[in-house]
């Protein structure tokens, strides 16, 4: 924190040279008490012209050094400065004025007396001064600013949920760029040319080659081509898709997709796996349907369905009625694919899924429009 430049209230003995000058006050004061019963004892001192004077100065001055350290403003610094060196009225100017009839002891004590009241009355003031020019830097009083704490988006909350119960059944993150080539995000996926899902309307080309992806199964491609089975990956990240946006849908959202290839696995392991997934994500009540589909790079292929959060299977607007949403994709990955990556579909198999991660996470968090989650609106992120 920058604070200003402004001096801090001056604080009791803030200088250090204050309490060098207040022991020279001290010393004066004790000779001043040893003069005055020196004089004592040598004569009748207590009738002498000048003792009404010295006898107040002792006072004032044990005053004043009692007082002067907790002296917070300039008025009253004044007061004691005219109670001692006033001109007409200060008791050691007056004294000080009779020095001449005065021993050398008194006359002694008097000279100490006088720049440590003045020293110590200069050490006070300019702090004072400053502190009453310019203000407080800091009001010491005040409650302290709250840090303002940030949080986790609920994108990254529920990716890191369901990254969590992959990574317990084994899966292994990876990343891909998201700026592809139709290689990656078409041709290796077995998705033809004449496919409408290469339609220059429905993505988002850069030039003729570059394209946003449109799903993240291009990083899965990229990972078979650069290593031999098994894997086991998941694939999160933003995917892009020209789409109106409305409640349910927006040109850019987050996918997580899996991949399972090794020998012998089954459409049983996937069944399994998403199985699992969809309790640990949902809760242990959910329950789960595969429904037959179809995707160009699997075979068979399906989707997968829990039972709808909000009526719990009853039926309600939330899932048209049926009880049920669709939450991903799936199948077993098709042998064009493995070739495509120069795997041997005679040796191993796997299966592939797609999950959407905005639909579960609203879902999960009770959240109805897709758009809140990329308005950033402090107020709406502010709840999570
Ligand atoms: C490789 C081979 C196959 C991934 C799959 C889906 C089905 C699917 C959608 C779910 C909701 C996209 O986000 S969404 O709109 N995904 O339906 N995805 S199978 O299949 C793969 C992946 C990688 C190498």
């Amino acid at each position: 924190m920058q604070l200003s430049k402004k001096p801090k209230q001056p604080s009791v003995n803030e200088a250090p040279q204050l309490g060098q000058a207040l022991q020279k006050l001290h010393e004066s004061m004790r000779m001043l008490s040893a003069a005055i019963s020196q004089a004592q004892q040598k004569s009748h001192e207590s009738m002498r012209p000048f003792s009404k004077a010295v006898s107040q100065v002792q006072k004032d001055s044990k005053d004043f050094a009692k007082a002067v350290q907790e002296v917070a403003g300039l008025e009253i610094l004044e007061e004691w400065r005219r109670t001692l060196l006033g001109r007409k009225s200060g008791s050691l100017a007056q004294a000080m004025r009779q020095m001449r009839d005065m021993g050398a002891e008194l006359r002694k004590a008097l000279n100490l007396m006088k720049p440590a009241v003045e020293e110590i009355i200069a050490l006070k003031k300019a702090p004072l001064e400053a502190y009453k020019t310019s203000g407080p830097a800091v009001d010491v009083t005040m409650p302290g600013r709250q840090p303002a704490l940030g949080r986790v988006h609920p994108i990254t909350r529920a990716a890191r949920e369901m990254i969590e119960i992959f990574g317990r059944l084994g899966f292994e993150v990876v990343e891909g760029p998201e700026v592809e080539d139709e290689w990656h995000n078409f041709v290796a996926l077995n998705i033809p040319p004449e496919h409408p899902a290469r339609d220059p309307l429905d993505n988002y080309y850069l030039d003729d080659r570059l394209l946003l992806r449109t799903q993240t199964s291009t990083v899965q491609i990229r990972v078979m081509e650069n290593r031999p089975p098994p894997v086991r990956i998941i694939a999160p990240g933003r995917v892009y898709r020209p789409e109106t946006v409305d409640a349910g849908h927006s040109n850019m959202f987050h996918q997580l997709e899996g991949l399972w290839v090794e020998q012998g696995v089954t459409f049983a392991d996937l069944k399994g796996v998403l199985s699992m997934f969809a309790r640990a994500f949902f809760g242990p009540d959910v329950r789960t349907r595969f429904m037959p589909s179809y995707f160009p790079f699997t075979e068979p292929s399906a989707e997968f369905y829990v039972s709808c959060l909000l009526c719990r299977g009853k039926g309600c607007p939330a899932c048209k009625g049926s009880g049920w949403m669709e939450i991903a994709g799936c199948g077993m990955v098709d042998p064009n694919v493995f070739e495509a990556v120069g795997y041997d579909a005679e040796e191993v198999t796997g299966f592939a899924f797609g999950i959407g991660i905005e639909r579960p996470a609203m879902l999960k968090y009770g959240i109805n429009d897709i758009r809140l989650l990329f308005e950033n609106d402090l107020r709406f992120l502010r709840q999570f």
